[in-house]
């Protein structure tokens, strides 16, 4: 008799309460995200900052990030002192984005790398876009004659890490921007599994920093319809010489990404 009025007093418990709080808004999300104007991969610097442009001109836009933690490269600073360094050209981005910077000589200006990633995470999020965290992007889907890309489909990261295979879901979106590093990840992946799209990835090449600074930026943009390509990326995508640990040009990159994909779309309208 004891133990039945125990379950019944259990019955609506806090827990219960808080699990399915949690299960119904985080599907709500889910569900509201699986199809959107502009999903971009990678929460780095070039990512955050083509969300905040991009959300900022009404695009509904989705961040996704395969770690727990946004910022990408600007956490460990150069070689882990904490500090990013800016040219003079991208300042017009950290003022936007109410960013602190103090000269540090020869048109170089010294950020804190904490501040960066906080500040360029809140303008992406206060400008309306939606960051995802927790997320691998595997695959794109793609359709049409000649092929656009439509869609991306995602995993868990600790279900990818864990090595075990379980199938993916979908977004839809009008643009994706590769804006994953390094690796171009989704760049590599649409060059592999669509040979249609005609992408040869050049692979990155050694450091030269103002050339690098200039020609990222300048390469930033479309590289096959609806995929687009923003930041460290552009140099693997592009073969360009990679510029070491200066942040104006992924800056400037992911503000141009955003104007392009911006542009592009209002054009389809
Ligand atoms: C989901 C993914 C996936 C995936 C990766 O590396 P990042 O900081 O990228 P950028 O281009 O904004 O900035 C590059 C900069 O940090 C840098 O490395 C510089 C300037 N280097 C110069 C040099 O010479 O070395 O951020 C990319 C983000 C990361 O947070 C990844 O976790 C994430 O993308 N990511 N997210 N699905 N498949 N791949
Ligand atoms: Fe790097």
């Amino acid at each position: 008799m004891r133990k039945i009025n125990l379950i019944w007093k259990l019955r609506g418990a806090m827990e219960l309460k808080i699990g399915r709080a949690i299960i119904r808004h985080g599907a709500e999300d889910l569900y509201e995200y699986s199809d959107v104007d502009v999903a971009i991969v990678g929460a780095g610097p070039s990512g955050l900052t083509a969300a905040r442009y991009l959300a900022e001109k009404g695009l509904k836009v989705i961040v996704l990030e395969r770690r727990f933690s946004f910022g990408g490269g600007i956490g460990p600073g150069g070689n882990m002192y904490p500090k990013i360094i800016v040219q003079e050209e991208a300042l017009p981005i950290l003022r936007d984005f109410k960013v602190r910077y103090k000269p540090a000589g020869d048109g170089l200006y010294a950020v804190d790398p904490a501040e960066l990633i906080a500040k360029l995470a809140a303008g992406a999020i206060d400008a309306g876009a939606k960051i995802l965290l927790g997320v691998h992007v595997d695959d794109v889907i793609f359709r049409g004659d000649p092929p656009r890309i439509t869609g991306l489909l995602w995993i868990w990261t600790p279900i990818q890490m864990s090595g075990m295979h379980v199938d993916p879901l979908y977004i839809q979106t009008k643009a994706v921007v590769d804006a994953t590093g390094h690796d171009a990840e989704v760049v590599s992946v649409a060059a592999r599994k669509v040979p249609e799209l005609g992408i040869q990835l050049q692979g990155e090449k050694s450091a030269w920093s103002e050339v690098s600074e200039k020609l990222v930026v300048e390469h930033t943009g479309k590289v096959a319809p609806g995929l687009y390509v923003a930041g460290m990326a552009v140099a693997a995508v592009f073969g360009l010489p990679r510029m070491g640990p200066i942040f104006g040009g992924m800056l400037m990159s992911g503000k141009k990404v955003a104007e392009i994909v911006a542009k592009d779309l209002a054009a389809e309208v």
